[in-house]
C-alpha cells in the first residue's frame, strides 16, 4: 500500500496579505521540475472587500522541493470574457519541447478547459478554450503521443474521460476512462489530479475522489503504456486524505486537492492544496509506488 508522508514544515505556501492578488488564499498548484528546481504554479485568490474572489496563477520555486521562494507578481492571469472570475487549477505537461498548461477558465457560470503554452515557463501564450461546448475541468495532456495521436484526460462529472487529437488543439473521441465506485470514498465523483507520468510500468495517474460528504482524497491508477483506456491497477484506498488542521479547516473544509507532482532524486513529491486555502507537500519513495505498480505490495 502506498501512503504519503506529510512534510513537517507544511504548509509550504500561504496567502500573502501584502500582495492583493494573493491576499486571500493560495492552493492547487501545477508542479514542474526544470533544471533541478521545482516550479509551483499555484492558484492565487484575491478578495477585495470580501467580494467573491478572482483567481490568477503565481509562481514559486525551490531547490529541495520543500522550501519555496515566490517570483514577484502573477505568472498568468485571466484575459478573456470566459475568465472574468479567473483562471484556476493549472496542470502543466512538457510535450514536444513546449510546456502546455491546461487550466479551468471560469466566468462564474461555465467552467471550461483552456490552454496556454510556454517554451521557458516564464512567457505564456494563451491559445484559448479546448473543449468549447462542455462544462469541464480537471484536465491534462499526456507527455507523449500514444499510437501516433495526442491524448488528454478530462472530467465531465462524475467520471474521468479521455479525448484524442491529431494536432493537440482539436479534440474528439470522448470516452469514459473511469467511474466512481459507489459506497466508497469516491462515491460522488472522480477526476484527474496531476498530469499522467510515464513510469516503466505504464502511466501513473494521481486522481481525486469525492465522497457523499464532499471530502476530497487522493489516490492512484496505473494505465497501460500503449492503450491508456486500460486501467491496469487502481489503488483502492486513498494515498492521502484530510487529517491535518490545514486540510480539515479553511475556505472549503476537508479538501486535499492536487494538480501536480514531481519525481526528484528517487522521491515522489505530491503537491496539494489544503482546504482550498494553503499549499502543502507529502512524499514517498518512488520504490513504494513502483512496487505497487508491479503488484508487489
Ligand atoms: C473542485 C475544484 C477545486 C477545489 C475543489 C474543492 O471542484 O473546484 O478547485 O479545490 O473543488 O473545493
Amino acid at each position: 500500500m502506498v501512503q504519503l508522508k506529510r512534510y513537517a514544515g507544511n504548509p509550504i505556501l500561504k496567502a500573502e496579505p501584502a500582495n492583493p492578488w494573493e491576499a486571500h488564499s493560495v492552493f492547487n498548484a501545477a508542479a514542474v521540475l526544470k533544471d533541478g528546481k521545482v516550479h509551483l504554479f499555484y492558484r492565487a485568490c484575491d478578495r477585495p472587500n470580501n467580494e467573491r474572489y478572482v483567481s490568477c496563477i503565481g509562481l514559486a520555486t525551490s531547490d529541495d522541493g520543500f522550501r519555496f521562494q515566490r517570483v514577484p507578481g502573477p505568472a498568468y492571469a485571466g484575459r478573456d470574457p470566459s475568465e472574468t472570475r479567473g483562471v484556476e487549477d493549472p496542470r502543466i505537461t512538457l510535450l514536444e519541447g513546449k510546456y502546455r498548461m491546461l487550466y479551468t477558465a471560469w466566468d462564474g457560470r461555465h467552467p471550461r478547459v483552456a490552454l496556454a503554452e510556454s517554451h521557458d515557463l516564464l512567457c505564456w501564450t494563451r491559445y484559448g478554450i479546448l473543449l468549447p461546448h462542455l462544462d469541464n475541468k480537471d484536465s491534462a495532456l499526456f507527455s507523449e503521443k500514444i499510437g501516433g495521436r495526442y491524448c488528454m484526460i478530462h472530467r465531465e462529472p462524475p467520471n474521468m474521460w479521455l479525448a484524442w487529437s491529431d494536432d493537440s488543439y482539436h479534440w474528439g473521441e470522448f470516452e469514459v476512462l473511469a467511474k466512481p465506485r459507489p459506497n466508497t470514498w469516491e462515491h460522488s465523483k472522480i477526476g484527474l489530479s496531476g498530469p499522467p507520468v510515464r513510469i516503466p510500468e505504464g502511466w501513473l495517474v494521481v486522481y481525486h475522489g469525492v465522497d457523499e460528504k464532499s471530502v476530497y482524497r487522493q489516490s492512484l491508477m496505473l494505465l497501460d503504456a500503449k492503450d491508456p483506456r486500460k486501467i491496469l491497477r487502481q489503488h483502492l484506498d486513498p494515498i492521502i486524505q484530510p487529517e491535518a488542521d490545514y486540510e480539515l479547516y479553511g475556505d472549503v473544509k476537508n479538501v486535499v486537492f492536487s494538480c501536480g507532482q514531481v519525481i526528484k532524486d528517487g522521491t515522489f513529491f505530491l503537491y496539494y492544496g489544503g482546504a482550498d486555502t494553503v499549499m502543502a507537500v507529502a512524499t514517498c519513495p518512488m520504490r513504494d509506488i513502483r512496487a505497487w505498480a508491479q503488484g508487489k505490495d
